[in-house]
């Protein structure tokens, strides 16, 4: 033996995350003809559709667009129950996806990545997993999701808890019945809002623990009417194109030129009644203004106040589930089925964390003060270190073994949200600086692998090694982004926008609120500009 260590063979890309975008991602590299390996950590597909099995999981935005737009067949093929998708079907349909273009087979799972060092000798990527492997690569794609950093808080005695304790984004794949059992869930957040009605139909009783009150909207979800279907169906690429001209990347059903500020409150009542029906999302981007304009938020706002209070009979119970503090929509709006009308049921009791927080959990339950609430089992919706997170977990080196956690101390430094300065060749996927998050993922996923797979293909064309963004373009996007965020009303919330929810994050507003549609045009532009900020060698 020589002692020398063999080197694994040098693969094009690796891709890590097998959710939306690594699988996509993957599918476009293959196409060009490029070696392509993906690692994933959960043992099967569907990213953060595989890990968040919680009961009733399900996605915000509408499936006919919460879909892939990049095969004809597959949009046709596809047949959604429902108008707004469970887990389990959005985790059949990502199955499905990954059998038909046959993705499987250069996927590794059961692997994280923990180290990703770039090797300036050879302009390449090394990379390190859990498993003890080594693999390296021309190009590392991080496609790793915004939302793959769990956090649950330290709170004392938790070990010794006798019962048994959950948490949402990593629910158990076995069936969990909550029949006569006593629940704590902490956390009112999209997940906890989500969950709370469906566990209070099994459990003997559940005590919702909420720190910070949200706003959410009805739903009205149903069954997918074939109408609609059809009419989806019949000109899919069009009502597709349709929604990349959007800020928001969702083709909306109506909207609304009415000023909420300069209207009669009769028309105010009308058009926010009209808007409630819609439902959901779409009750943000219904008024053009709700995001930029207090005095509209305001209006807005005291409307969902209200129909909180028409809701819920107890009006103490009421009070202590209206948001008063932030602006609606500054904290990620939630929606709900029957989320309100849960409070209104015997088993069920709003534990105001704003009175007390939780000082310890016992061996049968959780103490606020002198009061024990016992409980059999304890849920855990209390988020994620969210965009940031999932990066800064794997040990990222790029130039002169710059670590991307150095680089990142005062918050996330990224040119359009997908690569960074002295990290050659790295690409993220819906990254920091990216609309991402506030857009319907499926469509600002695509777009990013789309940019990426063009920007491979033209470095290959002109012989490049290496693509990197340039420190002024990646400084004057940081800028921008913070200065569009700072015209609209979102930093006002402790949101995980900011970073609020996490001890110690720096306080920055993470995604790029400037619209979807204009950031895809900027992109195109840099492209059409030579890649304008960017420095290939
Ligand atoms: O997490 P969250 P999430 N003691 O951070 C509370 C997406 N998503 O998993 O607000 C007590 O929103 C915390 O309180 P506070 C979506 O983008 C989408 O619910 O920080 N409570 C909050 O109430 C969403 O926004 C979908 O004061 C504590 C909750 O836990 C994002 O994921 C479904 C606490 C956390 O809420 C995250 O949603 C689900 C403590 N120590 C998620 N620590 C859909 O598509 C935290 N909390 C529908």
């Amino acid at each position: 033996m020589s002692g020398e260590e063999i080197l694994p063979k040098m693969l094009d890309a690796v891709v890590v995350g097998a959710g939306f975008s690594g699988l996509y991602m993957l599918h476009r590299l293959r196409e060009q003809g490029l070696s392509v390996k993906v690692v994933e950590a959960g043992d099967d597909v569907g990213g953060t559709w595989y890990w968040n099995r919680y009961p009733g999981a399900r996605c915000d935005i509408e499936s006919m667009q919460y879909s892939y737009s990049f095969s004809e067949e597959l949009q046709q093929e596809w047949k959604w129950p429902e108008v707004f998708s469970c887990q389990p079907e959005i985790l059949r349909y990502i199955n499905h996806v990954a059998d038909k273009f046959d993705l499987r087979k250069d996927i590794q799972f059961g692997t994280r990545v923990t180290a990703a060092i770039f090797d300036e000798t050879q302009s390449c990527w090394e990379m390190h997993t859990s498993r003890g492997d080594k693999l390296v690569a021309k190009f590392c794609i991080m496609a790793i999701g915004c939302f793959s950093s769990p956090r649950i808080p330290q709170i004392k005695g938790l070990d010794r808890f006798n019962g048994k304790y959950y948490q949402t984004s990593r629910w158990p794949h076995e069936n969990i019945c909550f029949t006569g059992r006593r629940v704590a869930v902490i956390g009112t957040g999209s997940s906890g809002i989500q969950l709370i009605p469906v566990i209070a139909e099994q459990a003997d009783h559940v005590f919702v623990c909420q720190r910070t009150p949200n706003f959410s909207i009805p739903a009205h979800n149903g069954p997918l009417q074939p109408e609609y279907e059809q009419w989806w169906k019949s000109n899919y690429a069009e009502y597709r194109r349709q929604a990349l001209e959007t800020p928001f990347a969702i083709k909306v059903k109506h909207e609304t030129s009415t000023s909420l500020v300069a209207a009669t409150p009769e028309e105010r009542q009308a058009e926010l009644e009209k808007s409630w029906q819609i439902g959901g999302l779409e009750f943000l981007i219904y008024f053009h203004d709700l995001l930029f304009n207090k005095e509209s938020n305001d209006i807005a706002a005291e409307f969902v106040r209200n129909k909180i209070r028409e809701t819920v009979k107890k009006s103490e119970v009421a009070d202590a589930l209206i948001p008063q503090t932030y602006p609606l929509g500054t904290k990620r709006l939630c929606v709900d089925s029957n989320y309100f009308q849960t409070f209104n049921r015997d088993n069920v009791t709003l534990v105001d964390l704003r009175n007390g927080s939780i000082d310890e959990i016992t061996p049968t339950g959780i103490r606020i003060k002198e009061k024990i609430y016992e409980v059999d089992d304890i849920v855990f919706a209390t988020g994620f270190d969210a965009m940031t997170g999932p990066l800064l977990e794997i040990d990222i080196r790029g130039r002169s073994n710059k670590s991307i956690r150095d680089k990142w101390a005062e918050g996330p430094r990224t040119y359009l949200g997908l690569m960074i300065a002295d990290f050659p060749n790295l690409f993220i996927v819906a990254g920091p600086g990216s609309p991402s998050v506030l857009t319907n993922m499926t469509v600002a996923i695509e777009q990013h692998v789309d940019w990426i797979t063009e920007c491979l293909k033209y470095l290959s064309k002109n012989h490049y090694h290496t693509i990197e963004p340039q420190v002024e373009a990646e400084n004057n996007w940081v800028l921008h982004v913070n200065e569009i965020a700072n015209l609209t009303l979102l930093p006002l919330a402790n949101s995980w926008y900011v970073g609020a929810n996490i001890v110690g994050k720096p306080r920055v507003f993470m995604p790029y609120i400037g619209g979807f549609n204009l950031y895809a045009k900027k992109c195109q532009d840099i492209v059409n500009n030579d890649y304008e900020g960017f420095t290939c060698t």
